[in-house]
């Protein structure tokens, strides 16, 4: 939606023009999944699809929000006094976030904000993570607020680790608040440095969306993440960033299958992420694709967050483009989307095989986004 079209709708609805627009982007992660919590490497870009919000400010210390992607809905808090409800559903990633930044920037007072979206919802693509990047970047435009891209994205972490009551990782929101234009990022989640690394040109990001709607996510992904520091605590090291093969299998009678498997998975995932970031690196792109079936394959058979839809999408995809690209699901997992780097002339054979094939075999009808990599929020 452009700027011109969000305020005459802020206007509507608010009576005064904004006092800023600001957007935040989705992401997509091209490798290293559920690696950020275990103090390891990820390897994801930001896209063109994001989140905006309008916003103006009160002086009644009252919050109101609208969103125009659910018939307009409107949720009014108060700063002073802010608790998680049931019943708001979206609303308490902006509850939630205020929270935090209260916390920290106690002189914040009210505002009036209009959200909308084209992030594809439960897909995977971190709308979430993008609305709380856009909702902090709100408020520190508003009340000029010296919040940086890495304290922006650690204030949307903490909205949804300690009041959505998600243990979501950092690299959700570290990509929508840092990601640069054309490139890719490898982000280690223990130092929080990072490197921008160009995406070339001949190669197309494709985001295929299973369109399985992500069952259980946040209770599943929690108990991936209990399961992590179990192997850790068993190993003796305070993240499994600090485990090897080696000291796994020196322990792997100390732990139970399962366990063993979700390390192997967070060990192994580690070590393909910078893998495949240097293959892209220097444009070897059998060693990048190698890397990503690899993922794929240890994602559905040792940390179990692949669903058969997307499965099958790997598969098709992965035939489709041998070694000359790399396909995998991205994100969370339990449904969701899968992503490609593809030769740029090998997307229309993508778009046909999926429409094709996909829908006979699952039942499921896929959306395909072929994106560019965008601009973060704090970049
Ligand atoms: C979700 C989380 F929010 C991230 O922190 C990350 O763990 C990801 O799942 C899996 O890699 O998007």
């Amino acid at each position: 939606m452009n700027n011109q079209v969000l305020t005459t709708k802020f206007d509507a609805f608010y009576g005064i023009a904004p006092q800023c627009i600001v957007q935040a982007p989705g992401r997509v992660n091209l490798i290293g999944e559920h690696t950020d919590y275990n103090e390891g490497f990820v390897f994801p870009a930001a896209i063109n699809f994001g989140t905006w919000i309008a916003a103006s400010t009160r002086d009644d210390k009252q919050v109101v929000v609208t969103a125009l992607d659910y018939n307009n809905q409107q949720n009014t808090f108060a700063i002073d006094d802010i608790a998680f409800d049931e019943s708001q559903g979206w609303a308490n990633y902006v509850r939630g976030v205020v929270k935090v930044l209260r916390a920290d920037f106690p002189h914040i007072g009210g505002a009036n904000l209009l959200v909308t979206g084209d992030v594809p919802q439960g897909a995977g693509l971190s709308s979430s993570a993008s609305f709380e990047v856009a909702t902090v970047k709100a408020f520190a435009q508003l009340y000029d607020l010296p919040i940086e891209g890495v304290q922006a994205a650690l204030a949307g972490q903490k909205a949804e680790n300690t009041f959505v009551g998600c243990s979501c990782g950092i690299m959700d929101q570290l990509i929508s608040a840092m990601g640069q234009a054309g490139h890719a990022m490898l982000l280690d989640c223990q130092s929080l440095t990072m490197q921008h690394c160009p995406l070339p040109d001949s190669l197309q990001i494709v985001i295929i969306n299973s369109n399985v709607k992500r069952g259980l996510v946040d209770s599943e992904y929690n108990l991936r993440r209990q399961q992590c520091e179990e192997g850790a605590a068993v190993m003796g090291v305070s993240s499994l960033r600090g485990a090897s093969l080696g000291l796994l299998e020196d322990n792997r009678s100390a732990m139970s299958d399962v366990v063993y498997r979700r390390c192997l998975h967070i060990i192994t995932e580690n070590s393909r992420t910078i893998t495949a970031s240097k293959a892209l690196s220097c444009g070897d792109i059998a060693v990048l694709s190698r890397a990503m079936a690899e993922s794929h394959v240890s994602m559905r058979d040792d940390f179990e967050i692949t669903v058969k839809p997307i499965d099958y999408l790997v598969d098709i995809v992965g035939q489709l483009l041998g070694e000359h690209g790399g396909v995998r699901m991205t994100g969370g997992g339990f449904g969701g989307c899968v992503v490609a780097l593809a030769p740029v002339d090998k997307v229309p054979a993508i778009k046909q095989v999926v429409a094709e094939k996909y829908p006979k075999a699952t039942g499921y009808q896929a959306d395909i986004y072929v994106c560019t990599a965008g601009q973060g929020a704090f970049a």
